[in-house]
């Protein structure tokens, strides 16, 4: 009789393997097969649905659309956004998710990181208009001595190229300047979105579709985005982004706290880094 491979779950802990940490090194991303099971995942699940349903309220531009614009109303939606899940119901905090993720987290990128921020997205069906631009998460945030991150990334539905799947730019992380970032719309007030241009002729495009409860982890310079929903399925996925406990108190200290809400003078200081010329 064929031997069981080993369970990568460990209590609170998952075991990443060798290949997969160089995969992450390598590429800029990772994908980690079933990090929540079932039984885990629903309890996740049921509060993104309280948080997407409006039951758990999120103030201002931190429940929004993230495709459109702030002004359109919640029932236009293209993809939901929900910013700083953890701050708005704080008995969230320290669930197993997270604690799973910590150890991920651990295991890529050394220890000392703690959640930076945490982020529910749920891409309606049939919205081909339903895209997550290509940017470089680190075009929106301020440089610190320690940049290390692990961002990883929960489907909560599977993740298919037909309901607009993670798609990466594998290897991109190493480029030594970052790509030219400028806003989705006129400006930032309008909607937060960053975007930058991926050239296919020159760029290799990875789309990772993943199963429910799959997970995939991004460093913070990695080019990623994602396309439009065709299907008649929703797209749910759960974010959360670890960083050094030092970046995290500069970020604080300066006001830069991830919600779509921080200040105006915030954003400018510390948002596109990889600003582009037009
Ligand atoms: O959910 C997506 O399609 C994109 C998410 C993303 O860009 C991120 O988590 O950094």
């Amino acid at each position: 009789m064929a031997e069981e491979p080993p369970s990568r779950i460990v209590g609170d802990r998952y075991v990443v393997t060798s290949e997969e940490r160089e995969a992450f090194r390598r590429d800029g991303y990772v994908h980690l097969r079933g990090v929540l099971r079932p039984e885990e995942l629903a309890e996740v699940e049921e509060v993104v649905e309280r948080f997407i349903t409006k039951q758990i309220p999120v103030p201002g531009h931190d429940f929004c659309d993230m495709a459109g614009d702030y002004g359109r109303s919640h029932e236009e939606y293209a993809i939901v956004n929900v910013m700083l899940p953890r701050r708005y119901h704080p008995e969230w905090q320290g669930n197993l998710f997270e604690r799973r993720a910590a150890s991920i987290a651990e295991q890529l990128q050394g220890p000392g990181l703690e959640v930076d921020y945490d982020q529910i997205l749920d891409k309606n069906p049939g919205r081909e208009d339903a895209v997550f631009g290509w940017h470089q998460d680190m075009a929106y945030w301020i440089e610190t001595p320690d940049m290390r991150t692990a961002t990883l990334w929960l489907a909560i539905d599977d993740s298919t190229e037909e309901n607009g799947c993670m798609r990466f730019v594998p290897g991109s992380h190493a480029e030594r300047v970052l790509r030219p970032h400028r806003p989705l719309h006129r400006d930032r007030g309008e909607n937060h979105a960053l975007v930058t241009d991926v050239d296919p002729a020159r760029d290799e495009i990875r789309q990772v579709p993943i199963a429910r409860g799959d997970v995939t982890v991004h460093d913070e310079r990695v080019v990623h985005g994602s396309g439009g929903n065709r299907s008649d399925r929703r797209r749910r996925a759960y974010v959360l982004a670890f960083r050094s406990a030092d970046t995290i108190a500069e970020e604080r200290r300066r006001g830069f706290t991830h919600s779509h809400n921080d200040s105006a003078e915030v954003l400018d200081e510390t948002g596109i880094r990889g600003q582009s010329s037009s």
